[in-house]
């Protein structure tokens, strides 16, 4: 089996999903978290000056989302074909449409701008999850194919900073997508990694481990 090295900063964004998908396939993998002062130094040799990096036998590959689909294939949580995969990907897309607003709403600085982005997080959150809740309801508390793909991963992860960005359970009106999230916690590989992974640095209220 060839070597991994996920390399990302010391927090679970970007590279939480690809952590997730080793570990769900119980693919060892070394989890080098840089320090920013590390970061400096690595920047310039990486493919596109940005982590999260995988290192497959020494050689970096980078964006997450390629390096998802990598992974997946390699677990069997990716599609057996373009269809099926169109199926996976309009899912991971539309989250990561979601999940734009919320990585803006952390970095802005403007309390009233901040408020409104959140109002427009939570009117785009009620319209996509009802979506998606109607597709897992359609495919066995599944989000797409009715069996568990990356899909499911990545919109289980999003969960947690969508739960700390509007200080509510989002998925609380939705029963079937409720099941999706205890279908992607009720695995092991999965579990386990969440019990065992580094405390957050940035000790978010809402840890998906109290959920375990
Ligand atoms: N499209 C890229 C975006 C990567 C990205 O924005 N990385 C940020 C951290 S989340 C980064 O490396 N920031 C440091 C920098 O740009 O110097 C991906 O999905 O991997």
């Amino acid at each position: 089996m060839p070597s991994y090295k996920v390399i990302y900063f010391d927090f679970t964004g970007r590279a939480e999903p690809i952590r997730w998908l080793f570990s769900y396939g119980n693919i060892p993998f070394t989890d080098q978290r840089v320090s920013r002062e590390e970061w400096v130094k690595l920047k310039p040799t990486t493919p596109f000056g940005q982590l999260p990096v995988l290192e497959i036998d020494g050689e970096p590959a980078a964006q997450s989302n390629a390096l998802c689909r990598y992974v997946a294939n390699l677990v069997g949580l990716d599609g057996k074909d373009a269809k099926e995969n169109l199926a996976i990907n309009q899912i991971v897309d539309a989250a990561e449409d979601l999940q734009k607003g919320v990585i803006e709403m952390f970095f802005c600085k403007d309390e009233d701008k901040k408020k409104e982005l959140k109002a427009k997080f939570v009117s785009s959150s009620e319209v996509l999850l009802k979506n998606f809740d109607d597709r897992a309801g359609k495919n066995g508390g599944y989000l797409a194919l009715n069996r568990l793909t990356w899909a499911d991963i990545i919109v289980v992860l999003n969960y947690e900073s969508w739960v700390n960005s509007v200080d509510q359970d989002v998925f609380k009106p939705y029963p079937n997508l409720q099941k999706v999230k205890k279908n992607v916690l009720s695995q092991d590989g999965i579990r386990n990694w969440i019990k065992t992974r580094p405390e957050n640095k940035m000790k978010p209220k809402y840890d998906i481990k109290q959920d375990l």
